[in-house]
């Protein structure tokens, strides 16, 4: 699925996000930076060891923030290491800082003059955000970003499974009506 946000493109599509060819890439970080499974691993896998030499220096960031790393092998120019929250039912500020890493990520994108940036489903693997919750939080944060004035002219959400996939469209699907509307 594909929209044009003030002449700017958000694109829905399944795959592995470390095979995206776009300036950054965000990974779905811990607030140690420590690496781990799921999307981190397979970009420190896919990227080598120098994005880990550069997490280690950074000494990690805090839940609901982003930061930024060259990308080793990988074909983007910066990694975006974004830390969504853990889900604990929902009542432990769990929106807010979903919506912040998101927010957080593009700004940092938007410092480097990032034109294209991919974004994997944070916080829904490991972290246990269920998809249905997370997809309009994600979803409504970048479109009211890229509406706005900011270098980045392509996001591209790489959803893993069919269940995000289809949760990240009927969230953007509906967050457009309601514009429309
Ligand atoms: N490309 C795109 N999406 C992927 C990929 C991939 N290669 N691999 C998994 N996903 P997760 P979190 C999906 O667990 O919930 C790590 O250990 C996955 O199916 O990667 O934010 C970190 O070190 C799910 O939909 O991230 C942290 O400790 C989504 O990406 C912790 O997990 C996010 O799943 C972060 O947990």
């Amino acid at each position: 699925m594909q929209a044009n946000v003030n002449g700017k493109i958000l694109q829905l599509v399944q795959g592995d996000i470390t095979r995206q060819e776009v300036d950054a890439i965000v990974n779905a970080a811990n607030s140690g930076l420590r690496g781990g499974g799921g999307v981190d691993g397979a970009i420190h896998r896919a990227g080598g060891p120098e994005i880990m030499r550069q997490c280690r220096r950074l000494g990690g960031c805090p839940t609901g923030s982003a930061c930024v790393t060259t990308a080793g092998r990988l074909r983007a120019r910066f990694v975006i290491h974004a830390v969504g929250p853990v889900w604990h039912g929902g009542s432990s500020d769990e929106a807010t800082l979903l919506g912040s890493a998101y927010r957080r990520s593009l700004e940092v994108a938007d410092e480097k003059g990032i034109t294209s940036i991919a974004f994997p489903s944070l916080s829904t693997g490991a972290y246990r955000y269920p998809p249905p919750a997370a997809a309009p939080i994600a979803t409504s944060t970048v479109v009211d970003f890229i509406k706005g004035k900011t270098s980045i002219n392509k996001v591209v959400f790489v959803l893993f499974n069919d269940s995000t996939y289809e949760a990240f469209c009927q969230a953007l699907e509906q967050h457009l009506r309601q514009e429309d509307g």
